[in-house]
């Protein structure tokens, strides 16, 4: 019953993707290599195959020719198996930059110049047009925070779409694991360290995950979500998010002279 269930299966025998592009990229090179990897094995267990039927024993046949190595075929397959590492080394770093580096975001995306100055982010030289996350690996939570002053979510992180989101990744407690398999690797999160990762997601849509590093009792429960939205929605959620921590401080200083100040 629980591999009849569609999310068991995900993608089966190749990583997810469709979230965004570097998601795509990956599965892209691992696709290449699954199937060079398929072909040889179809074309050695074949050859095994073919040569066990074709020379087997038969009752009463003449004795089989006895043969002890054959060099040109010894070098042939050992400067084949060669080539082929060599055309996929070549092939992973055509693709490694594009999976590693954030690009600059699509246009209708927030992040695009004068938007992210409003939402009081400075860019740095060399790495404009992307917006940027905190990511913080708790026991048993993410916690999210976003450019702007005190502005912060957990479990779920809101972000516009056609934007690149680079995520800063680090945990304040013990070693967990960032990742949503639709948008991309996953990166540890690791005390006392950052870690980047980066996604951009095209359209509207709810992604979700799972903390992928055993991080004590409640690691089953340390579930992750992004929910893309329109950047018109998004700005709208973090003036929102705001309020609603502005308000909860203020309650809380009211409650707490209410009770007498030093409680
Ligand atoms: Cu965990």
């Amino acid at each position: 019953m629980l591999a009849l269930v569609p999310e068991a299966w995900a993608d089966a025998f190749t990583p997810e993707s469709g979230g965004s592009p570097n998601a795509d990229d990956i599965d892209s090179l691992y696709k290449i290599t699954l199937y060079v990897g398929i072909l040889i094995f179809l074309i050695v267990e074949g050859a095994l195959i073919w040569a066990l039927v074709r020379h087997r024993a038969r009752r009463g046949g003449p004795e089989p020719a006895q043969i002890r190595g054959n060099t040109p075929l010894e070098l042939g397959w050992t400067v084949g198996a060669g080539l082929i590492l060599v055309v996929i080394t070549v092939v992973t770093f055509v693709f490694l930059g594009d999976i590693e580096n954030p690009p600059e975001s699509d246009a209708g995306g927030l992040a695009s110049g004068v938007e992210v100055a409003s939402i009081g982010q400075s860019e740095p030289p060399g790495d404009a047009k992307t917006l940027k996350i905190a990511v913080n690996g708790q026991q048993y939570l993410w916690r999210y925070d976003y450019p702007g002053k005190e502005i912060y979510s957990y479990h779920e992180l809101v972000v516009p779409i056609k934007t690149t989101v680079t995520l800063k990744i680090t945990s304040s407690d013990v070693a967990h694991s960032w990742w949503i398999p639709k948008l991309g690797g996953k990166a540890d999160a690791v005390p006392g360290h950052t870690n980047q990762t980066w996604f951009k997601i095209p359209k509207p849509g709810l992604y979700s995950g799972q903390c992928a590093e055993l991080c004590g009792a409640g690691h089953a429960d340390m579930r992750a979500q992004v929910r893309a939205v329109t950047p018109a929605e998004y700005e709208r959620f973090i003036a929102r998010q705001k309020a609603d921590i502005r308000r909860a401080q203020t309650d809380l200083a009211i409650q707490r002279r209410e009770r007498g100040g030093d409680q």
